[in-house]
C-alpha cells in the first residue's frame, strides 16, 4: 500500500448564510480565481455551485449556496431548498454572516439547520472592513457562547483578510480520503453556465428594482474558434413582460448594450479568447412564478 496516498485530505464543505453577506466573493477569494459571480444585491446565486481548491496535499470542494431567508416566491423557495439541502451533503460547514448585520432576522432559521446536522462547522464574520475592533468582539462573543462552532473566524473577503486562518482551521478539520476531482478541475459549472452566470452578474450590476430578480439567462450556442483565438456565444435573456423588456433594451439600445459589453470583457478575462456576445431579450410570461419555466431555465 501506498502510504503516501493514505494521508491525502479531502472533504466537501458548504457555505451558507443568510443573503448578501459574501458568500460567493468568500469562495472566490479562497480559490483566488473568479468562479462565482457576485453583486451588491441579494440573491445574487440562485444555484449551488462547486468550487475546488487543490492544496498540498489536499483537495476541498467548497459549495457555494444562496442565501437563506424567509420567502414565498417559488424561484426562492427552491433557491433556499437547495442551500438547506447543501447542509446535508457535506463533511464540514462554513456559516457566514456580515459584521453590519449580526442579528439579521435569518440567523436564527440557519443556526437551527445547522443544529440539526451536527457537524464540523465554522462561523466566519465577514466584511470586519466595515467597523471596528471594539464592535467586533461583542459579536464574537456572542456566537462563541452558542457553543456550536468549532471556531469563530472574523474575515475580509474584500480585502482578503483573515483567509489563511479559515484554510487553516478547515485543513485541521478534513479527514483522510481520495481527490475527488482532477487537479485542473476549477469548478463543477459548465461553460455555457458560467457565460449565463457571468450575463446575470452584469444584469445585477447594471438594472434596478424588480429587474435583476426577473432575469434569467440562457445560452443556445457557444461556437470556439481556436484558429481566430474567437470564442462565439449567443445567449437570451428572459424577462417577465413586455415592459421590463423595454427597460432591460434601454432607450436606444443602451441599458443591453452596457450589459453586453461589461459580459464580454468579463468572458475576455475567464475564457482568454476574444468574444463575440450575440444578445437578445425575450419574454417568458411571468417565469419565476412558473415551476415549468423555471425548471426550463434551469432552476
Ligand atoms: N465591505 C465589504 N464588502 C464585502 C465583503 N465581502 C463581500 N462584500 C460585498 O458584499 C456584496 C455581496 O457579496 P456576495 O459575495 O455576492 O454575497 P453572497 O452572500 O454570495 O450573496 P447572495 O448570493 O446574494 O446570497 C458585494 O457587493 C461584495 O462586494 C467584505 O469583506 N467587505
Ligand atoms: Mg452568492
Amino acid at each position: 500500500m501506498n502510504s503516501d496516498k493514505q494521508k491525502f485530505l479531502s472533504g466537501f464543505v458548504a457555505i451558507v448564510g443568510p443573503p448578501n453577506v459574501g458568500k460567493s466573493t468568500l469562495l472566490n477569494r479562497l480559490l483566488g480565481t473568479k468562479v462565482a459571480i457576485v453583486s451588491p444585491k441579494p440573491q445574487t446565486t440562485r444555484k449551488r455551485i462547486l468550487g475546488i481548491y487543490h492544496g498540498d496535499g489536499y483537495q476541498v470542494a467548497f459549495m457555494d449556496t444562496p442565501g437563506i431567508h424567509k420567502t414565498r416566491t417559488l424561484l426562492h423557495k427552491s433557491m433556499v431548498a437547495s442551500a438547506q439541502e447543501a447542509l446535508h451533503e457535506v463533511d464540514i460547514i462554513i456559516m457566514i454572516i456580515e459584521m453590519p448585520r449580526p442579528d439579521d432576522p435569518d440567523i436564527p432559521l440557519i443556526l437551527k439547520n445547522l443544529e440539526q446536522t451536527r457537524k464540523p462547522s465554522f462561523l466566519i464574520i465577514n466584511k470586519i472592513d466595515t467597523g471596528s475592533k471594539k464592535e467586533l468582539l461583542p459579536i464574537i462573543e456572542s456566537f462563541s457562547r452558542l457553543n456550536l462552532f468549532d471556531a469563530v473566524i472574523p474575515i475580509s473577503a474584500l480585502k482578503g483578510k483573515g483567509i489563511e486562518q479559515v484554510m487553516k482551521q478547515l485543513h485541521s478539520r478534513l479527514k483522510p480520503g481520495p481527490a475527488f476531482f482532477p487537479k485542473d478541475m476549477k469548478t463543477d459549472q459548465s461553460d455555457s453556465f458560467l457565460v449565463s452566470e457571468m450575463i446575470r452578474e452584469k444584469i445585477f450590476l447594471h438594472t434596478r428594482q424588480e429587474l435583476p430578480y426577473s432575469s434569467a439567462v440562457t445560452v443556445d450556442r457557444m461556437e470556439d474558434k481556436p484558429e481566430k483565438n474567437l470564442l462565439t456565444v449567443t445567449a437570451r435573456i428572459h424577462v417577465e413582460s413586455d415592459s421590463q423588456k423595454g427597460m432591460l433594451i434601454g432607450q436606444k439600445g443602451r441599458m443591453i448594450k452596457a450589459i453586453g459589453q461589461s459580459a464580454r470583457r468579463e468572458l475576455e478575462k475567464i475564457f482568454e479568447a476574444r468574444i463575440f456576445l450575440d444578445l437578445t431579450v425575450h419574454v417568458e410570461k411571468n417565469w419565476s412564478r412558473d415551476t415549468r419555466a423555471l425548471r426550463r431555465l434551469g432552476y
